[in-house]
């Protein structure tokens, strides 16, 4: 195993692909995500080198069932933008299903288009692996997206797990997917999306969706009348681009609104704190805990719980009292 965190190493130089990041090459993009996905101690030297450009870029978060049209939907709005000059990050998080792959590469030959556009780049990340790791992955590119200079980062994600919950806490505005005939409150109602939505988007309006706008409607009346913002139905044909126009539009009404009512700074700010929480969160967990569960005392509390002469509670007690007590002190 590669020693990431030894104080030995020698410092690696990324300054010369800082340097071609910051020219605006997809490559030197590329390579970074990957060492910051990878190596932690890069990550820490390029973000530290990186954190002065800072362009505001804005997020969008996409999320619905699978098979809604999320990434048709994004590809259109992509086409839309870059017609207009801006630069865009696309962020595809992948469903932590096995067959993922295959959805992931359906996605990445619908978006083939929009891949050789030189204002537009795609990542994906997948949701396996550890607890929270999937939202720091998504955190990590989206601020290297911000610093090359994308305008717009778009996440798309099916929006299930806590994790991916979580990375709505990234994203400024929320579109939530729906399509006809799916069991209409099942797809809004799901691990709390309309608490997160900021958009409702009735995707294959081709295929009806009457009902499900007055369903939608209903379901906001009893539940914005609270909120200063009331998210508005737009009505899409993904395929075939329509309602891409009414969409950025919407999308445009609500960042000024954030803007105006201030929501957008209480926005970053939370987002800055819950990022620098997970982050410490991980080091802990990496390197006290690495180091922890080789001393003599863990295996020695190992064998206790075993014969029954400790219990587990009281051996994590013991383990984490003196700890606690030093940083207690040290805070
Ligand atoms: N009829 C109709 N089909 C659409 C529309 N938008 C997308 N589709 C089709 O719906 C299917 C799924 O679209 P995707 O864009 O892959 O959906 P997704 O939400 O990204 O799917 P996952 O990433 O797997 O969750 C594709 O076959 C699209 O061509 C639409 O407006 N009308
Ligand atoms: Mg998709």
């Amino acid at each position: 195993m590669k020693s990431r965190q030894s104080t030995d190493a020698p410092i690696k130089n990324y300054d010369n692909l800082i340097q071609h990041f910051l020219d605006r090459d997809k490559k030197a993009l590329a390579r970074i995500i990957t060492l910051a996905e990878n190596d932690p101690e890069a990550a820490r030297i390029i973000l530290s080198k990186l954190c002065r450009h800072i362009h505001g870029a804005y997020i969008v978060g996409f999320t619905g069932t699978p098979g809604s049209g999320k990434s048709t939907l994004i590809s259109k709005l992509v086409t839309f933008l870059s017609e207009k000059g801006f630069k865009i990050g696309i962020i595809s998080v992948d469903p932590s299903s096995p067959y993922s792959q295959g959805a992931f590469l359906g996605d990445r030959v619908r978006m083939r288009e929009i891949i050789l556009d030189p204002n537009v780049f795609i990542r994906s990340v997948a949701s396996r692996g550890r607890l929270g790791g999937l939202a720091k992955a998504v955190f990590d590119i989206a601020i290297l997206y911000d610093a090359y200079g994308m305008d717009y980062i778009l996440v798309e994600t099916v929006g299930a797990g806590q994790s991916e919950v979580d990375i709505f806490r990234l994203a400024y505005t929320v579109i939530l997917v729906t399509v006809p005939g799916l069991g209409d409150s099942v797809q809004v109602q799901k691990a709390g999306l309309l608490e997160i939505a900021d958009i409702m988007v009735i995707n294959k309006s081709d295929l009806g969706g009457d009902f499900l706008k007055i369903n939608l409607n209903m379901m906001l009346d009893s539940y914005t009348r609270q909120r200063s913002w009331r998210p508005p139905i737009i009505r899409t044909i993904a395929t075939d681009g329509k309602g891409i126009t009414e969409l950025f539009q919407a999308i445009q009404e609500h960042r000024e609104h954030l803007e105006l009512s201030n929501n957008l700074m209480m926005k970053k700010r939370a987002n800055i704190r819950y990022r620098l929480q997970s982050l410490i969160e991980s080091y802990l967990f990496e390197r006290i805990l690495e180091k922890l569960s080789i001393t003599k005392k863990f295996d020695n509390l190992i064998e206790k719980i075993l014969s029954g002469s400790q219990d587990i509670y009281s051996a994590a007690h013991e383990i984490l009292q003196p700890l606690l007590k030093k940083v207690e002190k040290s805070l």
